[in-house]
Parts: structure tokens; sequence; C-alpha cells
């Protein structure tokens, strides 16, 4: 099985990476995105998005050829979708995205050719994605209906990569691939091969997207577990990361540390999918979802002490006088992406809230996003200014910076790296 050109529709957190993966492997590759600008700037040689060493191989794969991008599909052998999947009203996935990409490939796809979709889903989008393109192309067979004999393949190969580590994982991690048939995934696992290294794991597309879907809730569920744990030990007046490290000497307990909530698009998003599938038998896995969801209100509440404390320990001053500096706005360590962000959110909360100054301190971004309300300030002067300091995210430029603030300084750690 040959793939003589790649198409990949939606060049964003992962399209844009695995466009440029297939390149790097001399693959003719066509990456579509509507984004105007995001085309234009890829075909630059320049990337719209931060990934550690994205911006080398996009450049080198622009510049040698193999990679160009368009708004309008063309013709390729095999079609990747890497689209959105958000939630709408009452956390019911919207496949709006997907269908809008399915509608746009049906125009040039041919018989042999493989279409996957990467995004994540709920269970069921693959067949509803093969069922608005056979819709769209009546001269086509599907498998579907056709099953093994279908004109075109169809796949579910969910992405797994973790932001920050995107290059390494696409290339290394194991790749789940579920064909609507076993031909569907015989060609998908084929394609997969020319970049990746780590197992392709063939079976069914339910099972594919449950599988995915599966992983982040798992995730969830435990940071939820350590979450709560970290809202009882407040109340028993105990240190949950020393419990926790402590536990964790146990050969078969391995807690995850909490936090002031989970952030990102996909771990606070991925688990709604199940629920909404499944209202019913989904109890746990929504209770973790409502679990991690409050945890900003409850940082928010230690922050409204945090003040009355103060105050009342400096009966000269009032509210207005009183500086709070938020460490870290990421949705977590090391990256500049503020997207669903718990510590942005609990930010703005406190900017709301409190009367007097709010200074925001995050090293990975040097301004606020258009909208966003804060003053962005440094490290230092953060320190020298701040009354009380909340730490949000546990950037590496925050380790041991504690000791360097005011005396009277109260702090709120939310991630238990000054708490020790
Ligand atoms: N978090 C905690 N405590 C922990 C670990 C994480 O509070 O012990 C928080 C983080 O601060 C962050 C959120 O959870 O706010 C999610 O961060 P993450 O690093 O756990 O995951 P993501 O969202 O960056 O990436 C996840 C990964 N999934 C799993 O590890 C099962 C990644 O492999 C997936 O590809 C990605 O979701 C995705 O795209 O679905």
């Amino acid at each position: 099985m040959s793939f003589e050109k790649i198409s990949v529709i939606g060049l964003g957190y992962i399209g844009l990476p695995t466009a440029a993966v297939f390149a790097s492997r001399k693959k003719n590759v066509i990456g579509v995105d509507v984004n105007k600008k995001a085309v234009d700037t890829i075909n630059r040689g320049e990337i719209h998005i931060v990934e550690p060493d994205l911006d080398m191989i996009v450049h080198a794969a622009v510049t040698e050829g193999y990679l160009k991008a368009v708004t309008v599909p063309e013709p390729a052998d095999a079609f990747l979708i890497a689209v959105p999947t958000p939630f709408k009203g009452d956390h019911e996935p919207d496949l709006g995205y997907i269908e809008s990409a399915s509608k746009a490939i049906a125009p040039v796809l041919k018989k042999g050719d493989l279409v996957i979709l990467e995004s994540t889903s709920p269970v069921g989008a693959t067949e509803q994605m093969a069922a608005w393109m056979a819709e769209a192309r009546p001269d086509l067979t599907f498998p579907q209906t056709h099953g093994e004999g279908s004109d075109i393949r169809v796949a579910h190969c969910p992405e797994r990569v973790l932001p920050g580590h995107v290059l390494r994982e696409l290339v290394q991690n194991d790749r789940v691939i579920g064909g609507m048939t076993t031909k569907c995934s015989d060609k998908a696992a084929a394609l997969y091969k020319t970049f990746v290294e780590g197992e392709c794991v063939v079976t069914n597309a339910r099972t594919a997207e449950m599988c995915k879907l599966t992983e982040n809730s798992f995730r969830d569920v435990n940071i939820a577990f350590a979450n709560e744990l970290s809202i009882i030990c407040d109340k028993l007046d105990i240190n949950v990361w020393e419990l926790i490290r402590l536990a964790n000497r146990h050969p078969r307990v391995n807690i995850l540390q909490p936090g002031p909530g989970v952030g990102g698009h996909c771990i606070a998003v991925d688990p709604w999918f199940i629920v909404s599938k499944t209202p019913e038998q989904a109890r746990l896995i929504r209770t973790a979802r409502e679990v991690n969801d409050s945890k900003p209100e409850w940082v928010l509440d230690k922050v409204k002490l945090a003040v009355a404390d103060f105050l009342q320990a400096n009966p000269e001053k009032t509210a207005r006088e009183v500086t709070i500096a938020c460490f870290g706005l990421a949705f977590k360590p090391d990256i500049d992406d503020l997207r669903e962000s718990p510590s942005l959110k609990i930010a703005e909360n406190i900017i709301n809230m409190h009367a007097g100054d709010v200074l925001l301190v995050e090293p990975n971004i040097h301004a606020l996003p258009e909208g966003r309300r804060g003053i962005l300030v440094g490290l230092d002067s953060a320190l020298e200014m701040a009354d009380i300091v909340v730490l949000l995210v546990d950037h590496n430029e925050f380790n041991g910076i504690h000791k360097k603030g005011r005396p009277t300084v109260k702090v709120i750690d939310t991630r238990g790296i000054w708490a020790n």
C-alpha cells in the first residue's frame, strides 16, 4: 500500500505536527485549514502554535516542498481529520467541525482512498462521519454498507500525545487503530507505520473511540481523587503532599497530584463524552469532573480567607491596600497554553472580587490575550509587592522563590511546591 499524497485536515496542535512528521518522511502532504492566516503562516515555513521543535520541522518540510497548506481540500490517497471536538450546551459533544471537514473532503474522494478520524470523539462518531461522506458521495461505497468491499476505507486512530512532547510521542507512542473493517484497519496501520515506532494495535472503531476517552477519564478520576484528598486534608490539618508521598511508597498505590483544578482541552472535556452517552452508568466519571471543576471555587474561598486574615492582622489597612500576586496562568507547568486554564480562571475571579491590586506572573507569555484583564509583572517585583501570594502553576521558575517574599507574606500553594 503506497500513499503518494496525504492530506491532513485541521492544522492545530495535532494536525500540524502530524502533517510535518509525514513530510519529514518525504511524503507529499497537503495541510488543510479554514483559517487563512494559519495557512499563510505555514506556507511561509512558520508556525502559529507553540510546541518544542515544531518550527524547525515545519520550516524544513515547507522549504523542501513536502508540505503545503491550503484552505480547500485537494485529492489525496489518505485524509486525516484532526479538527476540534468541543462540547456545547450541557456538555454534549459538538461534532460540527467533523461534519464540515468530512463534507469538505467528500467531493475529492476517489475509489481506494483512506479516511481517518483522529479527533477525540464520542463513541459512534466515526460511523457518523462515514454516513456524512456516503450521503455526499452516493457514487462511492463505504464500509457501513459494503464492508470489506467498500471503495473508501474508514478508521478512527485517536491522537494520544502530550502537549509539550508532541513530536517525540507522535513517533514513539503505541497507536490504536480502529478500522470500520479489518481492511480499513490494515490500511490505516500501513499509513501510520510510515513514522510510528511504537506498536500499531488494531481494534474496531468504537473501541478505539472509547479507548481514547477512557485514557483521559482515567487520569481525570485519579486527579479528582487527589483533589478530594487535598480538601479532606485541609480540614484535618494534614499536609496532603506529604501524605501522598507516604501513601505512594506502597507498591500498588500511585496517587496523582492535587492542584487548582484540571485544565486543557482534553482531560476536562473528554470524560463528558462518556457521560453524555451513558448518563445513568457513568456516575464516578461524572463526579470526578464535578470534583475537579469545583476546585477553583475552593481556591477562591482560600484567597478570601487569606485576605480576611491579613486585614485582621493589619487592622490599619483596608482591602484596597492588600496586594495579591498570582503565580502561573497556564493550564499546566512549563507551557504557554492558557486555554481552559483553571489558574487563569482563578486569577480573573480574584481580579473581579478584590478591591486592591492583583499582579499576574506568567514567565511563559509576554502579554495577556486580548480581552483579558490584569497586570502582568515579573517574578521579583511581584514578590516584592505582594501581601498574599497564590501559587497556581508549578513552573520551574517558581521553585524555591517563596523564601524571597516579604516575611509577612501569606502563601496559598495549590501545587505543593512550596509547602514542604
Ligand atoms: N494535573 C493535575 N495533577 C496531576 C496531573 C495533571 O492537577 O497529577 C492537571 C494539569 O495541571 C492540567 C490537567 O491536569 O491542568 C491536564 O494535564 P495533563 O498533563 O494530565 O494532560 P494534557 O491535557 O496535557 O494531555 C492529556 C494526555 N492524556 C493522558 O495522559 C491520559 C495526553 O496523552 C493526551 O493526548 C491529551 O490529554 C489529549 O490530547 O487528549
